[in-house]
């Protein structure tokens, strides 16, 4: 029921550094060919970094734990085949023998079932802006609020309500990290102006309190916990040229009536046109940022005693 590359699986066994990587982003996330080059660049980022990239996706009704070049490849150039993965969604993929891509709360329930404890990705999912009314939060919430993972990002995504999604992560119980930040980041940009109660400026800081919490998560209350690291400041964007681009692209969504999990990929796309491209520059230098600094702190664990 669950498939790990022979790499992967020889890394989870012998306590290697390794870095769970999602594919949501691959097809839904980013346009090709950007894509393609980013779902390459990550795994090569971690492996410069001295851990073993493990690409996560539902492959012929598969849950795979280090997919294959192949299917990489496949899940950014026929993106419109590959279904997007929440939790919710797993199960009826793996019956069906379809390809899936999983999303933050997906990656994290497969990486855990491999023995995987270090995510890295973008921005996660969270309360939408509008969620007083459609009752939209993405599951990537209540998966933090579970599973044994620590999730590396820059934030959740700005389409989203970061003040309410910070206030989410709280009544979950889920520890918020800032990586050499004492604010939440907001994805296209560094800054949100939301304080964070908690402050980390090393790999080994940060190995530490996930020592910590995964201990407290084994014999009290299990979850996940999250780092937020800022987008590179040479390509982060100005808060108020992306507030204007999201303004737009939330009409263009509320004008077509998207609803459910189409939101996302829709917003994301929209915002990529709104700002010319730019986000899609932002997004794949911050991926890539946050698969560095997960290997790093992956890296620091395995040399940890506990
Ligand atoms: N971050 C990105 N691009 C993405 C996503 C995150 O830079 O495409 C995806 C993640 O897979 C996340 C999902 O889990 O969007 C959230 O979707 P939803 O809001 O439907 O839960
Ligand atoms: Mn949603």
């Amino acid at each position: 029921m669950l498939r790990l590359s022979e790499e992967v699986a020889t890394a989870v066994d012998e306590g290697q550094p390794v870095v769970a990587l999602e594919s949501t982003l691959i097809s839904h996330g980013l346009p090709y060919p950007q894509n393609l080059e980013v779902a390459r660049a990550l795994e090569a980022e971690v492996r410069a970094a001295g851990a073993v990239p493990a690409t996560i996706g539902v492959v012929g009704g598969v849950p795979t734990v280090g997919m294959a070049a192949a299917d990489l490849e496949r899940f950014a150039t026929r993106s419109a085949a590959v279904r997007k993965l929440s939790r919710r969604d797993l199960a009826v993929c793996i019956a069906q023998g379809a390809d899936g891509a999983t999303t933050v709360a997906a990656t994290m329930a497969l990486a855990a079932a491999a023995g995987i404890a270090v995510f890295a990705t973008g921005g996660i999912g969270g309360v939408h802006r509008d969620a007083a009314h459609t009752r939209d939060v993405s599951a990537d919430l209540t998966e933090l609020a579970r599973t044994p993972v620590l999730v590396v990002c820059a934030g959740a995504k700005a389409i989203l309500d970061l003040p309410a999604t910070l206030e989410y992560l709280e009544t979950l119980g889920v520890p918020v990290v800032g990586y050499g930040t004492a604010e939440f980041p907001a994805f296209y940009s560094q800054r949100s102006g939301l304080p964070l109660p908690v402050r980390a400026d090393s790999a080994e800081e940060v190995a530490s309190l996930w020592a910590a919490q995964r201990l407290h998560s084994a014999i009290a209350a299990p979850g996940g916990m999250l780092l937020c690291v800022p987008p590179p400041a040479e390509v982060a964007l100005p808060a108020a040229t992306v507030e204007a681009a999201i303004s737009r692209a939330l009409a263009r969504a509320g004008a077509v009536g998207v609803r459910g999990p189409a939101v996302t990929p829709f917003l994301l796309a929209a915002v990529a046109e709104e700002t010319g491209g730019e986000s899609i520059i932002v997004n794949s230098a911050l991926l890539r940022q946050n698969a560095r600094v997960a290997a790093q702190v992956a890296s620091a664990l395995a040399h940890r005693p506990w």
